[in-house]
């Protein structure tokens, strides 16, 4: 998930478009262009070319529940610190209101299915367990290139204007998707399809095209309710509605502040982002794992101990991980979620890692470092409590060596 305004939606330039010649400032020749399922093929074909597991159409106002549904859950207060949810709500909710001239909306998925277990690394309570998505390169990066190459192609073959987004301006993917054919919401709320489960990204092109649209997906979800049970932070309220407040994505990922103490052993060793609900679905069982190699799995971000992830400092947390959605969060953030794992492991030897970072310049890191030191060496961190609370500033951390004290003086 990247902010809305750090990657401009693109206007992909008409390189590709057939020359009008010599530079010359005539009009877009028409003659060769094609429409209709023809150039629907030709997309599609060029789709797969890049790598894209799934391209489907929808009309530009195939969402109508989407308004009432995003303002639904905004005044819920769900989004949490994510305020560009609630800017562009309109534009958000309508492709038509983001861009009056759009009349097809192409959506793409790329699978990034792995191997084996993608839960595997939970049962490593001294190591960090990072989601799928976020060990490789980024997917905006690599995913906006490619969307670039397939409307450079619409654009040329057919004539429209386009723009491309991949979760980087006011759009409803998931819901778009839906609507287009590629797979359902499921009542995790991700996209599931019958041939991917859950493991899609998404990608989508506006154009001025008239393009012939797809069916909608239908709800395949039936009477399973596997995500919604195994979520460890209980963040649905119900099926189909996802409090992101207690979301492990949000709180590693989105949120900026301090993590409420009630949702930190729920994070276990979840270091920065969460797919449980994704993994447990059934519908995984059809998935190929990704063959896109610009996305390919670093192996050396799987499995990396919580000892060394808490030792790095700025520019060795940049280098590891260059160029991966995990550098945007920066290092103390990644340190705060390190800090809750290592509190989470039940590992007392981890305790000299809490330590470490008691004087850390962050107040972030501080508090999660004493707490964390709480967990693991509760007799050395309720002595080193006092004179602490003595010299601390910030309020945050000040109550995190305060629940320390033992219950007596509380009371006292
Ligand atoms: C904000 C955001 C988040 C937030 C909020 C997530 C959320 N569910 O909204 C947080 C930080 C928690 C998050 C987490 C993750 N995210 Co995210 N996120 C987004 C983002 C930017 C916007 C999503 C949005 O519009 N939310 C607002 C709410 C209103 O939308 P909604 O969930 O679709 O809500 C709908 C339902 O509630 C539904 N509804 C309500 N009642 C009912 C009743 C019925 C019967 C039905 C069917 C539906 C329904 O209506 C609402 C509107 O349609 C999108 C990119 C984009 N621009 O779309 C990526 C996106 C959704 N994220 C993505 C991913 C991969 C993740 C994570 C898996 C990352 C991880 N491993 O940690 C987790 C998954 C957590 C989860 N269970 O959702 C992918 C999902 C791909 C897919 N196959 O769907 C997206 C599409 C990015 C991308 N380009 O690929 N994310
Ligand atoms: S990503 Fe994790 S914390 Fe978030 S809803 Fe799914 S299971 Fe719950
Ligand atoms: S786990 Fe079950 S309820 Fe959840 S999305 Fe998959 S099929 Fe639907």
């Amino acid at each position: 998930m990247v902010r809305p305004n750090q990657i401009a939606a693109e206007l992909p330039a008409a390189a590709e478009r057939p020359s009008a010649g010599h530079g010359s400032e005539r009009p877009l020749r028409q003659s060769g262009l094609l429409s209709g399922e023809a150039l629907k093929r030709a997309i599609a074909a060029r789709a797969r070319t890049e790598g894209f597991a799934a391209m489907r159409v929808a009309a530009a106002d195939a969402i109508p529940l989407a308004p009432g549904r995003l303002k639904a859950w905004l005044e819920a207060g769900y989004h949490g610190d994510m305020a560009w949810m609630d800017e562009r709500t309109a534009q958000r909710a309508d492709p038509r209101a983001l861009w009056s001239e759009v009349r097809s909306v192409i959506m793409l998925g790329m699978n990034y299915a792995g191997e084996g277990d993608p839960l595997a690394m939970l049962a490593h309570p001294d190591k960090g367990a990072i989601s799928l998505y976020a060990r490789r390169r980024d997917y905006h990066d690599v995913i906006k290139g490619k969307l670039k190459s397939v409307a450079g192609l619409l654009a040329a073959r057919g004539g429209g204007d386009v723009k491309v987004f991949v979760d980087t301006a006011p759009v409803m993917e998931k819901p778009l998707a839906q609507a287009a054919g590629l797979g359902w919401q499921g009542k995790h709320t991700v996209l599931v399809s019958r041939e991917h489960g859950s493991w899609l990204l998404l990608g989508a092109i506006y154009t001025t095209a008239e393009l012939p649209t797809d069916e909608p997906e239908r709800d395949h979800c039936g009477s399973c309710r596997r995500c919604l049970d195994i979520c460890p932070t209980a963040a649905f309220p119900a099926p189909y509605q996802l409090d992101a407040r207690r979301c492990i994505a949000y709180l590693t990922i989105e949120h900026p502040g301090h993590i409420d103490a009630e949702l930190r052993s729920g994070i276990g060793n979840r270091i920065f982002g969460c797919d449980d609900c994704l993994a447990v679905c059934p519908w995984n069982k059809f998935a190929e794992s990704a063959q896109e190699t610009r996305l390919a799995l670093k192996d050396e971000l799987d499995g990396l101990s919580l000892a060394e992830l808490a030792g790095l400092d700025d520019a060795a947390f940049r280098t590891l991980f260059a160029g991966t959605p995990v550098k945007r969060t920066g290092r103390d953030r990644f340190l705060r979620n390190v800090l809750i794992a290592i509190g989470n492991s039940g590992r007392p030897e981890l305790a000299a890692s809490a330590l470490a970072h008691l004087d850390a310049p962050s107040p972030l890191v501080r508090a999660m470092a004493v707490w964390a030191l709480g967990r693991l060496d509760p007799a050395q961190a309720a002595l080193l409590a006092p004179a602490s609370l003595r010299t601390e500033t910030d309020h945050q951390v000040q109550a995190e060596w305060a629940a320390l004290l033992p219950q007596t003086e509380d009371a006292a």
